[in-house]
């Protein structure tokens, strides 16, 4: 009997996988690898469900997969087929970390964007100016949350993925900041964070309950240099500075699936 779905009410899930791989367990590498590369890519073809398949760099793992799309079953169902596979007869768990896509609470609001127009622009609310300010706005966010719920990533050459939480530590305690102490605070991060649209794409995915950190973060770029540089910019952001806790980093060179497993030298 097939799984039955388990779809969030809000967002999707996100599995990340981390192996590696034993060569002289495989029985014909070259059959299994095959296989293994057939399998992701019908997985990528799905509508909504993708994966994202990249060499480690370093010996914390040989290879990852990110798998992302609205119904946890089917990314169990890939998981577990995987390693069912020919080739899962040579994969060796290195690490793992599940997490779902979602909006963040601290978001410019339709309201903000409103006070901002007529504290920072000087346009007087109720204009018509004003109200096509904070239409532009809520179309772009609109388009900006989809993203972020239902993200289809695009391919970069690197990719870095590690879990981070809030610390709880005597003064320190992020959870104990009022909303809007909280909310200014994470708009001083933002602002470091767009200093680097375009060269850093990054995802956040919420495990709160689910896995053992509070946050994945998922970045991409095709440079790695821009990869440490965002990361090291933001430990001196308050929200890193004070408030970060940080998990294990995992850098990775994305591939296609049939380039990752001739990389690996089993194609
Ligand atoms: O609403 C938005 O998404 C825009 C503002 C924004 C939020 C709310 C934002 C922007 N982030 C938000 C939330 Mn982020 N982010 C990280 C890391 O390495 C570190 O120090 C931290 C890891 C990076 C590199 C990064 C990049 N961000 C969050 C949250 C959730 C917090 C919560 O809910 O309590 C975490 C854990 C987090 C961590 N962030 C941006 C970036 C970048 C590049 C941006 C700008 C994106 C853009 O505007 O294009």
């Amino acid at each position: 009997m097939p799984t039955s779905p388990v779809t969030p009410s809000q967002g999707w899930g996100v599995v990340h996988l981390f192996f590696h791989i034993r060569r002289e367990l495989l029985e014909d590498a070259t059959t299994a690898a095959k296989d293994f590369v057939a399998r992701l890519q019908a997985f990528d073809a799905r509508d909504d469900y993708q994966v994202l398949a990249f060499s480690v760099l370093g010996q914390k793992a040989d290879l990852g997969l990110m798998l992302l799309g609205p119904d946890l079953a089917e990314l169990d169902q890939l998981s577990t087929e995987l390693v069912a596979s020919p080739l899962g007869a040579g994969l060796l768990p290195a690490a793992s970390y599940v997490s779902l896509t979602e909006l963040s609470e601290y978001t410019s609001t339709s309201d903000d964007e409103s006070r901002r127009l007529v504290d920072e622009e000087g346009l007087a609310e109720g204009s018509p100016e004003h109200a096509a300010g904070v239409a532009t706005f809520d179309e772009r966010m609109a388009g900006y949350a989809q993203h972020r719920l239902h993200p289809r990533l695009p391919h970069r050459k690197v990719i870095s993925f590690y879990p981070m939480s809030k610390r709880r530590s005597g003064a320190d305690n992020w959870y104990a900041l009022d909303f809007a102490d909280r909310k200014r605070l994470m708009a001083g991060h933002a602002r470091v964070g767009r200093g680097y649209r375009g060269r850093v794409l990054q995802l956040i995915t919420g495990s709160v309950g689910l896995d053992d950190w509070e946050w994945g973060v998922t970045l991409l770029a095709d440079d790695p240099k821009a990869i440490r540089d965002i990361v090291y910019d933001m430990r001196f952001d308050e929200v890193s500075a004070r408030y970060g806790e940080f998990g294990p980093f995992v850098t990775g060179l994305v591939l296609e699936p049939a380039d990752l497993l001739h990389h690996l030298g089993l194609l």
